[in-house]
């Protein structure tokens, strides 16, 4: 997987240039892929010829030194690690078969570190199974990619050339075989399975050719797609850091506002300063990269359409910031505290400091929850500007 790179220094951008520049930096990143390592796990039902197709794979004889054991006795008990021919980033993972005693597919997944891994190909030697069902829902689950591989198609021709005898048409039991796996994973809710049929004793038939070169020929998207995948991640650190600084000072910000509290809201006891909330919010707003000029700014920079990245702002406040807006919040939040405190029923004069306790404490949640919510706006909209760029 894409190790946590240089983060300080993105950290540094977002304090000068805001998401934007951090925008900037992530496409040169993502542009720069070559040095990213990829892992693709080789995984399936125990015997199903994984590890034999590890060693056709990387053009070795199962006997060779170096090659994967293969054979009845030769089940591991951890996942092996194997260099793609050629391409030192990218390695095979030989993993232990699904559905044996000691790896029962719930607890399979842990055992095996199922997300260090960024590709699988899901081997199978039979029809398609519950187990390789399990795998392929779980993969998609993590947003991530299968091939769907069919080996042992040696032994299905063989079969089907002793039952059909003269009808024998290799062609015809390839197509159906073919179309019965397609079938077996579109049931199970797989859209676009991509399936291969190979054995892994004729590496010159059948799929392997194809095989090998669709592997070659989606490496570099798979190692963009590691890195999209390390995005949220990446992008979380950063945008938390600034969300914890800003955390570190609504106190301060609640504390004028009750204090100056000027507007009362109507029909509630609770005051705050609803012209100053308007410039911290508004404030806050610009520090994250979400009011109109930074969403332009941005998307005329990543080559995007503005109202795509707008989609990605969810948030209130995110949207807008009015005064009409930050009144209603307040009085919802007032409400709320109110009904779950039930101190003020049994409060007959409600005094200003009391108010203003309470004003402190409506105005508090409401800032925290609105730095919260912006947060996640900001994560969304950077990762959306970043979606699909070359
Ligand atoms: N006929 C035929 N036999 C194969 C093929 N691939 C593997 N085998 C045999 O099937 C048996 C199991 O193969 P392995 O590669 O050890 O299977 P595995 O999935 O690694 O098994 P575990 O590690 O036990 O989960 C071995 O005896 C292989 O020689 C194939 O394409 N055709
Ligand atoms: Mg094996």
């Amino acid at each position: 997987m894409a190790s946590a790179t240089a983060d300080s220094k993105l950290e540094q951008l977002f304090q000068i240039g805001g998401l934007e520049a951090v925008a900037e930096e992530l496409q040169t990143r993502l542009q720069r892929v070559e040095n990213v390592t990829v892992d693709i796990a080789i995984i399936g039902e125990s015997g199903s010829g994984k590890s034999s197709l590890i060693n056709a794979l990387r053009g070795i004889d199962d006997d060779d030194i170096g090659a994967a054991a293969t054979g009845e006795m030769e089940a591991i008990t951890e996942p092996k690690k194997y260099e793609f021919p050629n391409n030192r980033q990218v390695s095979l993972w030989d993993l232990p078969g699904v559905g044996t005693p000691k790896f029962q597919a719930a607890r399979y997944l842990e055992r095996v570190k199922f997300d260090r891994y960024d590709f699988f190909i899901i081997v199978s030697a039979s029809r398609f199974k519950e187990n390789d069902l399990f795998l392929a829902k779980k993969i998609l689950e993590k947003k991530k990619n299968f091939y769907y591989v069919r080996n042992k198609i040696d032994q299905d021709l063989g079969a089907a050339k002793r039952r059909e005898k003269l009808l024998y048409n290799e062609g015809h039991t390839l197509e159906k075989l073919r179309n019965s796996c397609m079938e077996d994973l579109r049931k199970g809710g797989i859209e676009s399975p991509q399936v291969f049929l190979v054995s892994s004793w004729e590496p010159d038939r059948f799929d392997f050719g194809k095989l090998q070169e669709m592997l070659l020929g989606d490496l570099l998207a798979l190692k963009r797609r590691v890195v999209m995948l390390a995005l949220p991640n990446t992008t979380s650190r950063v945008i938390e850091r600034k969300k914890a600084l800003m955390l570190d000072e609504i106190w301060k910000v609640a504390f004028i506002s009750a204090a100056a509290a000027a507007v009362p809201i109507p029909g509630l006891s609770v005051i705050s300063d609803i012209p100053m909330l308007v410039t911290k919010i508004s404030s806050y707003r610009t520090d994250f990269g979400l009011d109109e000029a930074s969403i332009r700014r941005l998307a005329r920079k990543m080559q995007k359409e503005e109202k795509e990245l707008r989609s990605a702002v969810k948030s209130m406040f995110g949207v807008e910031v009015t005064a009409s807006l930050i009144l209603k919040a307040l009085a919802k939040n007032a409400g709320e505290k109110i009904v779950m405190s039930n101190v003020l029923k049994f409060v007959p004069f409600f005094g200003n400091v009391a108010a203003g306790g309470l004003s402190y404490i409506v105005t508090h949640s409401l800032l925290k929850a609105i730095v919260e919510e912006m947060a996640e706006d900001a994560k969304r909209v950077l990762v959306k500007s970043l979606e699909d760029s070359q």
